[in-house]
């Protein structure tokens, strides 16, 4: 048999990734407005807790605000040729509906993006990432009001235009397909007693993809050399059996992430979901013009998060055996280990993954989240052994180099959280990815202090042989 090359491409984006509610910290500073993280103790599940003094560790983050410099020196010495961070809407437009955009929150995110090319990082920005201003929440409620589109236009094409050439990977949405799952997170909803909950969501849902295009449309009006992805948290499903019924429901489980893809690649809404649609009796708004925009603007690359794959079944009594997630719960996979928060690790699935989306898409893909959150242990010499983190990263990595072997199209790699951060789900830092250890804990305790963990030194070499050394 002949030998097949496996190496990554040329000039891959190598790199980490981080969302700037779960890092800036000074939550209060130079202008900026209270968003729906600062709001959010308990991470993206809402109704949250009830105890007003609940200590919200995004209000403090990592203070990532005052030490960037310190930490993207950090990443620089990993080699990083890319950064992936998003920016809080309220440091731009402290309400959401503000006349005039913050001078102090544009200059913030102008020496950020210096500071990256600096040190050699190609900016990756996701213009919204699980946060809104809670004035539009308030106001206008949410994302289910049409308004809100013309807001978010504004926010983007402030950002799109100040950030011109220094920015040129972009995506419009952090994990589109979330208002399903954490409608609060995902779209700033709120829902009143026997509201329709369904049809607001996807009403939520068709106001993002229209604001979406939007963005598109005005990134390409721009700078037509600047890439503008979609994100989705890619939930890779397999049937429980070969029984047919399993078999279908993976694939209608797998379609409720695809259709947000779907919808920003191809331009219109799928005949399956449309089906769904009517048995379900959703019924939402779509404004005369909104198709033709979502047709005629459809995203350049597809970006998204890859940390597990899940189980289908029908068989009522397997679905109780379930096991976590960070948007959903589902059947174990008796195939698989799980990390400390029951999260299935699952390599092979990331090649699957890429070649499902390839397959459907044929545009070019970017994995800007994947990384293991472990509780790490500072031993008495102060270093932190987390050789579960690289055997992690290393499995999943060699599964990329098969995918790119198999012909995909694969720009970039960013892990999630390169530096320990305070977690989405669960909204703690004890959950711990990085390769840089923080010293803060679930109570805001700790001195802040920066210390590389072993993975530094490991992901530096994959980085410097172009993933040839793992
Ligand atoms: C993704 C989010 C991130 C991130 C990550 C890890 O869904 O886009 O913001 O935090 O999940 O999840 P967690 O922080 O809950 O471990």
């Amino acid at each position: 048999m002949a030998e097949v090359k496996k190496e990554f491409p040329q000039g891959f984006l190598w790199g980490g990734a981080v969302a700037a509610n779960q890092l800036e910290g000074a939550y209060q500073e130079d202008g900026k407005g209270l968003s729906t993280a600062d709001v959010s103790p308990d991470g993206i599940m809402y109704p949250t807790s009830e105890d007003p003094a609940k200590l919200n560790l995004y209000h403090d983050g990592i203070d990532f605000y005052h030490r960037y410099k310190e930490d993207l020196a950090l990443f620089g010495e990993l080699g990083f040729k890319c950064f992936r961070t998003s920016i809080a809407w309220t440091r731009i437009f402290p309400n959401g509906d503000d006349a005039e955009p913050n001078e102090a929150g544009l200059k913030f995110y102008d020496d950020l993006f210096d500071e990256m090319r600096k040190q050699g990082m190609e900016p990756v920005v996701t213009i919204s990432h699980y946060e809104m201003p809670l004035n539009l929440v308030k106001k206008y409620g949410g994302w289910r009001n049409r308004e809100v589109i013309g807001f978010y236009e504004k926010f983007a094409r402030t950002v799109l235009e100040r950030y011109n050439g220094k920015v040129k990977y972009w995506m419009t949405f952090n994990e589109i397909n979330v208002v399903l799952h954490a409608p609060f997170t995902g779209g700033g909803l709120v829902f009143e007693e026997g509201e329709n909950k369904l049809n607001i969501m996807y009403q939520a849902a068709h106001h993002q993809f229209v604001a979406s295009a939007l963005a598109v449309k005005a990134s390409h009006e721009i700078n037509p050399e600047a890439q503008i992805g979609c994100m989705i948290a890619s939930m890779t499903t397999y049937p429980l059996t070969p029984n047919p019924d399993d078999v279908f429901a993976a694939l209608e489980q797998d379609r409720k992430t695809l259709q947000f893809s779907d919808v920003q690649v191809r331009g219109y809404y799928p005949t399956y979901l449309k089906r769904y649609f009517t048995e379900n009796e959703i019924e939402f708004e779509i404004a005369a013009g909104d198709e033709d925009l979502m047709r005629e603007h459809t995203v350049d690359y597809i970006g998204f998060s890859y940390y597990m794959s899940f189980i289908a079944t029908t068989d009522e009594e397997k679905l109780k055996e379930a096991a976590a997630g960070n948007l959903m719960t589902g059947v174990k996979n008796p195939y698989l280990k799980s990390s400390e928060w029951g999260w299935q690790i699952d390599p092979k699935g990331l090649r699957t993954t890429l070649n499902v989306l390839y397959d459907r898409y044929q545009k070019p893909l970017f994995i800007v989240e994947n990384g293991l959150g472990a509780v790490d242990k500072v031993e008495e010499d102060g270093s932190i052994q987390d050789d579960y983190r690289i055997d992690y990263l290393r499995a999943h990595i060699e599964q990329m180099r098969e995918a790119v072997a198999d012909g995909v199209d694969l720009i970039g790699y960013t892990t999630w959280g390169p530096i320990d951060l305070v977690s989405a789900s669960t909204a703690e830092l004890k959950k711990r990815y990085g390769f840089v250890y923080v010293d803060r804990d679930n109570e805001g305790n700790g001195t802040l202090e920066r210390t590389k963990k072993k993975s530094f030194a490991w992901y530096q070499r994959v980085i410097e042989t172009n993933g040839q050394e793992l």
